[in-house]
């Protein structure tokens, strides 16, 4: 594929070696990219729309919403619960399976979303991003059209990470950018704000082996277990240690800014489990936030663990169950996945 390939070209060509893709896999993807410009814009002018700042509502999850979040949630579900392409929508803002209205067509596919991760970012104008997964709906697998009224069950969601037909993030940074897998590599496109449309910039993104930087946050460090501990120490310790090599520390609090950086220059991100995290599971949500990344970071050539298993192999209970998160460079990766298992052993 050449460079300047507009995404929904970029689609129509992927969706060919989907199977059993019909029409429907381009036009979810439109929606989900029009959703995101849509985010961008507001992100973008802050400020100067009253966008800033906090809802003074609280999501499921017990976290104070920012404005912008709420925003982001109504786009993600305004653009896409209107063309017959999804069977259900979930979201990291509603404590239940958004159901498509009724009167509205309804299609094979299930969508998942942290519409603006990373929103404790936005009030001090540091990136931000929207993350998605798409599964097929069980039992709409070949409904062009579902017409039924019967509301799609929450169970229909929990399906482990390897079912994912596509994952992608749009980062609202310096540029606005959508990064995206459909199991056939990794490739990121550009937002040109003139022409509206995103652009490939990005082709078959690949993340280095090895690195010498990693990404955690560091105030954590006396809740965390003994092998990421053990893990940091060492890289701290940095050419005199065990590791033999300096290492350089970096933490935006944005996911998807730190994922992209992996993307881009190789490193492992880290957010583990710890002591007052241990009755949640984890602080990141497993279905809309660790299962696309992890599905983009293996596409990459990276590696994604809970320090002990493959991330994308769990086998989901609830929509917003959190996990433990490891991700990046593959050989990183395995050397902290190995600590895990040497303590459990
Ligand atoms: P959010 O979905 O409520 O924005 O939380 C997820 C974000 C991630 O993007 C980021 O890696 C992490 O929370 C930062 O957490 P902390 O503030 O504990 O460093
Ligand atoms: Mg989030």
């Amino acid at each position: 594929m050449h460079l300047g390939t507009t995404l929904t070209q970029f689609i129509i060509e992927e969706q060919r070696h989907i199977a059993g893709a019909t029409g429907e896999f381009t036009g979810l993807l439109n929606d989900v990219a029009t959703a995101c410009k849509m985010i961008s814009n507001g992100v973008n002018h802050g400020g100067l729309l009253g966008v800033l700042g906090a809802a003074g509502t609280e999501n499921v999850q017990g976290e104070d919403q920012k404005k912008m979040d709420v925003i982001s949630n109504e786009i993600f579900l305004k653009r896409n619960e209107w063309a017959g392409h999804l069977a259900a929508m979930a979201s990291e803002e509603m404590d239940e399976v958004y159901q498509i209205p009724e009167g509205n067509p309804r299609g094979k596919y299930l969508l998942m979303f942290d519409p603006l991760d990373g929103s404790s970012n936005i009030d001090v104008n540091v990136s931000v991003g929207s993350i998605f997964s798409i599964l097929r709906c069980p039992g709409n697998e070949n409904a062009e059209v579902e017409q039924s009224g019967r509301p799609t069950p929450m169970e229909a969601f929990l399906q482990p990470g390897v079912k994912q037909v596509c994952a992608g993030y749009a980062l609202y940074g310096p540029s606005t950018m959508l990064v995206l897998t459909t199991g056939r590599g990794v490739n990121g496109f550009t937002l040109d704000p003139n022409v509206g449309e995103f652009v490939l910039t990005h082709e078959n993104m690949t993340i280095p082996k090895d690195t010498k930087e990693f990404a955690i946050n560091m105030s954590n460090y006396r809740f965390w277990e003994q092998p990421v501990r053990r893990y940091v120490d060492e890289c701290l310790a940095g050419e005199t240690g065990p590791r033999g090599k300096d290492f350089n520390m970096r933490w935006v609090a944005s996911m998807v800014a730190e994922v992209h950086r992996i993307l881009t220059r190789g490193g492992v991100f880290m957010y583990p489990m710890d002591e007052k995290l241990r009755e949640k599971g984890g602080k990141l949500r497993l279905m809309y936030e660790a299962n696309p990344m992890a599905f983009i970071i293996e596409q990459a050539g990276g590696a994604a663990t809970t320090g002990h298993e493959r991330i994308m192999e769990l086998q989901p209970q609830a929509i917003h169950q959190r996990v433990p998160v490891v991700l990046g460079s593959k050989n990183e990766v395995d050397v902290i996945t190995g600590y895990h298992h040497a303590q459990a052993a």
